[in-house]
């Protein structure tokens, strides 16, 4: 690899800060997200968060106190040696209810701190704009990104922390998971719906706002900044057809488009004419205003980044699709290849080789993997310690076919931060059980624990691994 190749760990506001009220911080859609039965309900937009019970359990008020724990969190992770580390801004820790004029300075000075932290230890930051995460009040008040409204309280949200930032962040990610926004609405994009609504119609038509968004975002960053460079995020893994029956093939590459759709735009600069043709057929063209197309096109991402957690798979047999698994809120069916992780998420490695191909293939820009890792359960050994040799087998794996990736197959690829290189609350379930982290956290499902960091086996391993620069992977 490179010597300027960029390895670190990734994590999410609302995944591990916690002081959901604290610093003038607004309440932010994930802060309504229970844990529980009703978590899903309410992700995908289809139940009303304020007809929660009162004794709901919210994962994201305390979460993992990163809030109050940062300097000694990102002290193990400069112990590691990490070259950067992404995580991200909450916008109503900067705009409480997302339309104030003026940011929130508490706000802004923490994240100011946090990232001289990291700048002490010489940690690139890579920031996440906007991560699951939207300022409640722009839900009630516009229905979030329904509305084109949303695109300018975006861009003033940019605007403070571009200028604030200048010279300090070089790595911006305008929206995470862009594509989450068709599968978990409200996780996604803070969208609810209304009995009888089309969803897909609504769901593009916020997808159009969320993309005009991104494109003035890089526009805005390049005018303050001229050296930053910002990048769109994909939840990745391609679809393989479950047998070499055309049927099967065809079907994967629709399912491929559904998930490339937005990054077409934002790498390319305009939709897919799949796309459009799409729109015309099942009624849901976006509403565009005049100029829309051109702004698109003049601003797209300098880079693109990925999270890549397991390849799908994919078929038109009823038979094999009773055999549909859950991975990554993407339905696939069960490749009979592939281990599957304790949650059900198939384990592939080569398919980490064929994404960064086939995304470097279509695109031909810069690519970033900015999460990758095993949620796993750990267990606490007689010696106090925690030897997750599982989590070392995965990534060791998949480092492997990255480093063939770019070394065999020529993919340029800026960096490399596996998903909670702290344990945290897990996005899909909300449990604390399921961990990615190099570092243990003690903190149980239900809220419990001390909050004590502990170094994993994996801890050690992966330091060996950012020292030697990816060469010593035993
Ligand atoms: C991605 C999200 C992350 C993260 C990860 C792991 O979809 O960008 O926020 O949580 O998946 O998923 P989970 O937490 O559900 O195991």
């Amino acid at each position: 690899m490179n010597k300027h190749f960029l390895w670190g760990g990734a994590t999410a506001a609302n995944q591990c800060e916690g002081g959901y009220l604290e610093g003038g911080k607004g309440l932010g859609s994930v802060d309504v997200i229970p844990a529980g039965p009703n978590r899903f309900p309410v992700m995908k937009g289809e139940m009303d968060y304020h007809t929660l019970p009162k004794d709901s359990f919210y994962p994201s008020h305390e979460a993992i106190d990163m809030y109050h724990n940062y300097k000694e969190d990102i002290a193990l992770f400069a112990e590691m040696g990490f070259k950067c580390y992404r995580f991200s801004f909450s916008w109503s820790r900067i705009f409480p209810t997302g339309q104030e004029e003026k940011p929130n300075e508490e706000g802004l000075l923490f994240y100011e701190n946090f990232i001289d932290e990291l700048l002490k230890y010489n940690i690139e930051p890579v920031v996440t704009i906007c991560h699951f995460d939207v300022p409640l009040a722009l839900e009630e008040q516009y229905d979030s990104w329904k509305s084109r409204s949303m695109i300018d309280c975006y861009l003033r949200y940019c605007n403070a922390i571009f200028r604030r930032f200048r010279g300090k962040v070089k790595y911006w990610i305008t929206f995470n998971e862009i594509n989450m926004l068709l599968h978990l609405p409200f996780m996604g994009a803070g969208i609810r719906f209304a009995e009888g609504e089309n969803q897909d119609k609504i769901k593009y038509q916020a997808a159009h706002h969320e993309l005009i968004a991104s494109a003035l975002a890089v526009k805005l960053a390049h005018e303050i900044d001229p050296d930053c460079m910002v990048g769109c995020m994909l939840a990745a893994g391609n679809f393989y057809p479950y047998s070499c029956n055309p049927a099967d093939v065809w079907d994967g590459i629709k399912k491929d488009r559904e998930n490339y759709f937005f990054i077409d735009v934002q790498a390319r600069g305009e939709y897919g004419c799949y796309a459009w043709k799409q729109f015309e057929q099942n009624g849901v063209c976006p509403h565009m205003e005049e100029g829309d197309l051109e702004i698109l096109k003049s601003h797209t991402v300098d880079f693109i980044s990925f999270s890549y957690y397991s390849s799908r798979c994919t078929s038109t047999d009823p038979k094999v699709l009773k055999g549909a698994t859950a991975g990554n809120v993407m339905k696939s069916v069960r490749n009979p290849y592939l281990n599957v992780s304790q949650w059900g998420w198939q384990i592939d490695p080569l398919g980490l080789r064929i994404t960064l191909n086939t995304l470097y293939d279509r695109y031909q820009k810069p690519l970033f993997i900015v999460e990758n890792g095993l949620g796993a359960i750990d267990e606490i050994s007689e010696d106090g310690k925690i030897h997750d040799s599982y989590r070392i087998t995965y990534l060791r794996e998949h480092i492997r076919t990255m480093k063939l990736a770019v070394e065999e197959d020529g993919v340029e690829l800026l960096g490399y931060t596996p998903w909670g290189c702290i344990d945290l609350v897990s996005a899909s379930t909300g449990e604390m059980k399921k961990r990615y982290g190099f570092i243990y956290v003690d903190k149980d499902n239900e809220g419990h624990g001390t909050l004590t960091r502990s170094r994993k086996d994996s801890f050690y391993w992966y330091k060996k691994v950012i020292a030697s620069n990816g060469e010593d992977l035993e």
